[in-house]
Parts: C-alpha cells; structure tokens; sequence
C-alpha cells in the first residue's frame, strides 16, 4: 500500500485541538503529523511532540496485552493474561466489592489523557448505571471556570483571531508558545503590525521571552495587580463610564472600592513596582482594541478563582468588548451544546450518589473520613485515561492510599505509567489513530469528528470497547453499550442538532462561532440580569464561595513563604511534555533534559548554588533533587519547576506533586498546584 494523508484530530488536554493530517503509511504504521491549514486557528502549525507522534504509537514500550500482577503492589511484576481472563476477573472483583460494601465503595477514576467525548466520558455511563461513587474533575479548570464565569456568566467570548486586529496583547498567566503554540501566529501578526504584547507571568517564560513587557508578578497575587490597575484606569480616566452604565453591575461602589488599591499597595503585594504598574496599566487603557487572553496558570492557588475574576473585569472597566480585537477570552466551551445523555447515561445518574473530588485522591484513598463525606471507603477503582500517581496533589499520599492491600485497581493505559504500576490488572489501550471520536476545543470553536487511521496495535481495545465488555459481565444495560464508538459520535451529534460526523470530517469540522455582538456581550452577559459581575454571587458558584470577599482583591488565603518555607513554587508545564504525557518519548525527554529548578541568580550566589548543581526542594509533605538552573527574570522569592517527570527521574523523591498540596481552592474546590512555599537548599 502507498502512503496516503488522512486526516484526524489531536485528542490530547490542550485547549488546540488541532486538526491533524497524517501520513498513513501502511495499515499499521503512520509517518508525518502536520497540523490542518483548513483551520484558521491552527493555520498548518502543529506542536513538535504531536508531529512526532509515529515515536508515540510506534513505542516500543507500549502496552500491548492485559496484565495481571503477579509481585508485591507497585512491584511492576506483570504476567500476559488473555482478554478474558482479564475482564473476568475486573468484573468479578467489582461485583464482589460492590455485594460486600455497596456501590459506593467504586470509585470509577478518568481525565483528559484523550479529549473525545466519546472515549473520554463514556466512563461516566458506567458509573451512573452501577451508582458507583461519582468524580469531580478538579485537576485543571475547577478554580479557572468559575472564576470567569463570575463575571461573565458564561464560558465563550471572542474569536481569537481577531488578535490580529489588535492593538494590545495581554496574555496572562499562560505560555503559550509551551502549552498552545497556535496563538502565537495571531499574536505575532499582529506583533509585527505594530500591537504590544504583554505578558503576566512570574517568570520569564518562552511567551514572556517575546513580550515588549513582561511583568513578573510574585504567583497568587493577580488579583492585586489587576485591582491596581483598574485603580490607576479610573484615576486616569481610561474608564468607561458609559459602556459600565449600560453593561455592568455596581460600577460606582466598585470604583469606591478601588480607590484603596493603588499602585504601592500592590506592589507590595506583587513584588511588581509601582511604576511598571502604572506604564501598564497607561498600555492597557490607550486602546479599546487590546486583547486580553487568559490562562489557567494563574488560577491553580487556594485564591485562582477570585483572582480570575479580578483580572476579567479589565475590559468591562475600558469597554474594550465593544470593539473587533478587544475584550477577553478564557475559552469557548460554552459554545458547543452537546447532549450527552447517550455518552454519559445521564438518563440514569442518581443525584443521591456521592461525588468525590479527584484531586483529593490521597486523602480518599487513605480513609479520610471528610474528603469520604462519611460514605463507606474506597475499596475498588477502575482507571481510564489518566496518571494519578504522577499528576494528583501530594504524591506520598497518594502512594500511600494506592499501596493499600485492600484496594482493587484496573488500569486501562497507553503506557506503564506510575499508576498502571500501582494496578492489579492493566488493560492496554488504543491511541486516536485507532478509534472514532468526536472532538470539542477551547481555544477555537470548531467541533470536529475522526475515525480511525489505523489499526489498534497489538492487542490494545478503546475506553469504549473495554466499558463495553465490563457492562455486559457486571450486568448493566443501556444503550450507549450496544453502540460502536462512530454509532455514539453520530448519535450525539444528531440529538445535539449538528452536521452528521461524516458532514464533519468532509467540512474539516464544523463552525460554532457566534455573531460579534453574541461574541463581544454586547446583546448582553449571561448573567441573570445581563450585566458583568464586578460583585459575584460566589456563594451560587461553590459551596465555600460565601467565604470569598465579594470585589476584587488580594484575598490571602495561598500558602505564603515562611521563615522556615522562605520561597513559592510553581509547577508549569514544559513544552515536549503534555502534563505526565510524552514523558516516555526519547525526543521529549531529550529536549527537557532533567527535572531542573529555576533560581533568582541572587539566591544562587546568597546559597552558593552552582549553575547545574543538585539541590533539595521541600516541605512538610516530602522533598525532592534536582538540577539549579539560573531564572532569567522572577521575584527572588519564586522557584519554578517546569513538567511533570515521572519519579524515576528525580535523584530522590516521587516527583514534583510530593510537594504540591491537596487543600482544596475556592469556591468550588480545584487542585493549587502553583499554590506551595518550599526550603530550597544545597544538596548534600
Ligand atoms: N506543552 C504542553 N502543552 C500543554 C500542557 C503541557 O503540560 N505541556 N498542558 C495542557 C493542559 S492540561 C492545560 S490545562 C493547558 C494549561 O495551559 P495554561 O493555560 O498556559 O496554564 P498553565 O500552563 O497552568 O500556566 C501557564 C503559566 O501560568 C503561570 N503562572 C503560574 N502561577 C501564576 C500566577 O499566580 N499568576 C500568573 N499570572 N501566572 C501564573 C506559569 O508560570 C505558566 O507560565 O495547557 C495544555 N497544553
Ligand atoms: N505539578 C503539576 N501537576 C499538574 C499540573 C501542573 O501544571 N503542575 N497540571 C494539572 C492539569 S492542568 C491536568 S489537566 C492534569 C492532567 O493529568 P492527566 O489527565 O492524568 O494527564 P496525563 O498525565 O497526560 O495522563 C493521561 C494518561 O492517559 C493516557 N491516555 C491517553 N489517551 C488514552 C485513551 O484513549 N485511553 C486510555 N485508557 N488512556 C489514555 C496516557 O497514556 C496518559 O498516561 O495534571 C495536573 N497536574
Ligand atoms: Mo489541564
């Protein structure tokens, strides 16, 4: 067979999703990924580690065959086992464990290792139908959502693409030449035309690298700086009084509000000076036409989600969302209305079922009676599509929980992740190149299908086959279960109203874009009442939100240095890995070269740490070694930690997440992973 290009969608957590066309070389082997040019947001360009995505598939390394354990817990001792022998024994282990101690004590356990509604969700089915204990999914966006949607009251905004008519570009508190290389193209055009960037990040990260200015604010104070900023915008008069008349809740007790938080206040706060404050804020209120994008990064501290809100209420103060190329973006997942009713059997969820926070996996698994909410233990998991032991909050916690006799583990995995180690039977899992799903993005608002490109390898099954099978030995029905994964993507596309998945894949997706007066707000917020929120409701948004200050502020409720933890880490993604994701990938591993710890060159030489030395990171939770590395430019208080490495790169410890605490963020829960104050020293 000759080669031929198909074409197919990146599956992998990253608000892109990119249209891919892939180089099919045989029925089993593909060469070449390059990202769509029918896609004006990806317009061709694809992240280095998904165009080397044959070096993924093709691992030598990768699961082909079930596993049963045959050596102590986490021994990584595995013998082959059939297909059959396998579910048998998941399915009767599952019904044993539910007729001992409920269904409760099931913690079915899935994220975002593929994004396809199908693959992804379809786990939710079996939970629902079994009345396993549920999961909340607050790893990523449980403290960003909310906080946007504080204001806005939705999830959408505009086009990004619109940047390029911009005259001011404010990425904040994402990298995105790491995490999201595609807007870079919109941002740098309208670069060279004359915009200017500028980008609030505690470090001088490869988006930093590119900015007229770059602000690097101390991690958990944005809620600081953009109070201040708005103060100098009203002081200054870059308001708008008219546009906050017409759009906004309380503008006149805000500005009230405001007039406190000046430029010296928050620089104490942000370790920013009061007079780059002011130069950016001067920057952001010259222009109705500035741009506002922003991340996640800024949100993953007890504080994000006020923090978020606090930064989303710039462009209502300027009324930049009246004009082509300004306002904010945070993502457009509002925009697909998708029923999931067949996908996720929500025909048969019971509200009566506990949900359990995912992030708090550790205190779960070890019997903590609150994160429980005093239902019976956990006492059997099925894992799909995600590296808990690598990824999850406090990582000894969450051996500690897993290294428990008494807990039944599956794991269905690509790779043996530190999870699939934990496991009692491993399941191997198909890639997107080898099944059906339907996709949607953040980043654009394009809805997009794919069907398989080749043949699973080995002996590997999808999330959907293996849900299947279980279904069937549990003794469950519904009919998401008696469908083929491409059956389900039709049939969700047609009840939520859309194209037929074929209509998809012919038109390279389909587009849900709304109109720019629908796009800009200016037909009004989703809010109840239409207008912005500069004062939430939080109490509506989570159960601590009545503990939240109701205005922007610093609200300090992080996890502040002390004398004896005198520095804040974060932990940001690298740029070659996708959170634990290509960490098995020679190139990825290449390019990131070791777990390494960015250091202020003046602590360098206070501690007398030589460039590439190994030093020790810690806290009351654990510590771990790794390599110093001179920061070009952070507060001399910052640490930062780029990627997830698998524990067996550390010297010592199990990894960054050791680290990171589980204490939950505000309102609504939300994993702090750039929340934790740390010792640094030299290692001995
Ligand atoms: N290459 C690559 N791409 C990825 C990922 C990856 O691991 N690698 N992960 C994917 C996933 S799951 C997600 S959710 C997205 C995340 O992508 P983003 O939305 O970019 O969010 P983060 O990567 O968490 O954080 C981005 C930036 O926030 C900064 N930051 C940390 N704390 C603060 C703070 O308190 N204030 C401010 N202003 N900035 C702060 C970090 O230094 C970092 O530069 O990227 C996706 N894309
Ligand atoms: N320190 C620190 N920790 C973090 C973050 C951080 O910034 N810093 N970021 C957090 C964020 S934003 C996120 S979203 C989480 C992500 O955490 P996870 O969702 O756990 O993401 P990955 O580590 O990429 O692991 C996904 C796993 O799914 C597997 N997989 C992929 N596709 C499939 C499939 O089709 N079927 C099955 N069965 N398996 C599949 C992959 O092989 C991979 O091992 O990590 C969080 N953890
Ligand atoms: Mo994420």
């Amino acid at each position: 067979m000759c080669s031929e290009i198909v074409k197919s969608v990146c599956p992998h957590d990253c608000p892109s999703v990119c249209p891919l066309e892939v180089e099919r070389l045989s029925e089993t082997r593909i060469g070449k990924v390059n990202g769509s040019k029918e896609n004006p947001f990806t317009a061709g360009i694809l992240c280095g580690k998904v165009a080397r995505y044959a070096e993924r598939i093709h691992h030598p390394a990768r699961l082909l065959h079930p596993l049963k354990r045959v050596g102590a817990k986490g021994s990584g001792q595995f013998e082959r086992i059939s297909w059959d022998e396998a579910l048998d024994e998941v399915a009767s282990k599952l019904l044993e464990i539910e007729n001992d101690f409920g269904p409760e004590s099931i913690w079915p356990f899935y994220y975002a290792g593929t994004m396809g509604h199908v693959m992804r969700d379809g786990i939710k089915r079996l939970t629902h139908v079994k009345n396993y204990s549920k999961m909340q999914g607050t790893y990523c966006v449980a403290l960003s959502g909310p906080g946007w949607s504080a204001g806005t009251g939705c999830q959408r905004g505009p086009n990004v693409l619109e940047m390029e008519k911009s005259e001011v570009i404010v990425i904040w508190g994402l990298n995105a030449v790491s995490s999201q290389i595609q807007l870079m193209t919109h941002v740098l055009k309208a670069v060279r035309t004359g915009a200017k960037l500028v980008v609030v990040d505690p470090y001088k990260n490869k988006t930093a690298d590119k900015a007229h200015l770059h602000i690097p604010i101390r991690p958990g104070t944005d809620g600081a700086l953009a109070c201040a900023l708005m103060h100098v915008l009203f002081r200054e008069g870059y308001a708008d009084r008219e546009y906050m008349e017409k759009y906004t809740d309380v503008p006149h007790d805000f500005e009230e509000h405001l007039k406190s938080k000046t430029p010296e206040w928050a620089a104490e706060i942000t370790g920013v000076a009061a007079h780059t404050i002011e130069s950016f804020a001067r920057l952001y209120g010259s222009s109705k036409k500035s741009f506002l994008r922003v991340g996640h990064g800024m949100t993953r501290s007890r504080n994000g989600a006020h923090n978020m809100h606090a930064v989303s209420c710039l462009p209502a103060v300027t009324g930049a969302w009246q004009v082509e190329g300004g306002g904010a973006l945070y993502g457009q997942s509002s925009l697909a209305k998708l029923n999931k009713t067949l996908v996720e059997g929500l025909d048969v969820k019971d509200a009566g079922v506990r949900t359990l926070d995912q992030s708090r996996i550790g205190e779960i698994l070890t019997g903590n009676q609150e994160a429980l909410q005093g239902g019976p233990e956990v006492k059997g998991m099925f894992i799909q599509n995600t590296n808990p032991m690598q990824v999850a909050p406090n990582t000894d916690l969450v051996e500690k929980g897993f290294m428990r006799d008494d807990l039944f583990v599956c794991v269905h995995e690509q790779f043996m992740t530190e999870t699939a180690k934990m496991a009692d039977i491993v399941l191997p899992a198909t890639m997107f190149l080898e099944h059906s799903d339907l996709y949607t993005a953040s980043a654009h608002a394009t809805l997009q299908a794919s069907k398989p490109v080749v043949e699973p390898a080995g002996e590997c099954k999808s999330n959907h086959e293996v849900l299947c099978a279980l279904a069937k030995r549990l003794g469950v029905t519904h009919p998401g279960f008696d469908m083929s994964d491409w059956e389900l993507v039709e049939a969700t596309l047609k009840a939520s109203g859309y194209p037929s998945g074929e209509e998809l894949i012919a038109g390279s997706g389909y587009d849900l874009n709304v109109s720019f007066e629908e796009a800009h707000f200016l037909n009004g917020f989703e809010t109840p009442d239409g207008k912005f929120r500069f004062k939430p409701d939080w109490s509506a948004l989570g159960p601590r939100g009545a503990d939240m200050p109701a205005f922007p502020d610093h609200w300090n409720v992080i996890d502040e240095k002390t004398a004896e933890n005198p520095f804040r880490l974060i932990t940001p993604p690298s740029q070659n890995f996708l959170n634990s994701t290509f960490s098995e990938t020679k190139t990825s591993r290449i390019k990131e070269r070791s777990p390494e710890v960015l250091i202020h060159p003046k602590v360098m030489r206070k501690l007398g740490i030589a460039e590439g030395e190994l030093v020790r990171i810690g806290n009351e939770r654990g510590s771990v070694v790794l390599n110093a590395v001179t920061a070009k430019q952070q507060h001399e208080d910052t640490l930062v930690v780029e990627g997830i490495w698998p524990a067996s790169t550390f010297l010592e410890g199990k990894g960054i997440n050791t680290l990171v605490s589980s204490e939950p963020g505000y309102p609504n829960n939300g994993a702090v992973f750039h929340d934790t104050s740390v010792w640094l020293k030299v290692h001995q």
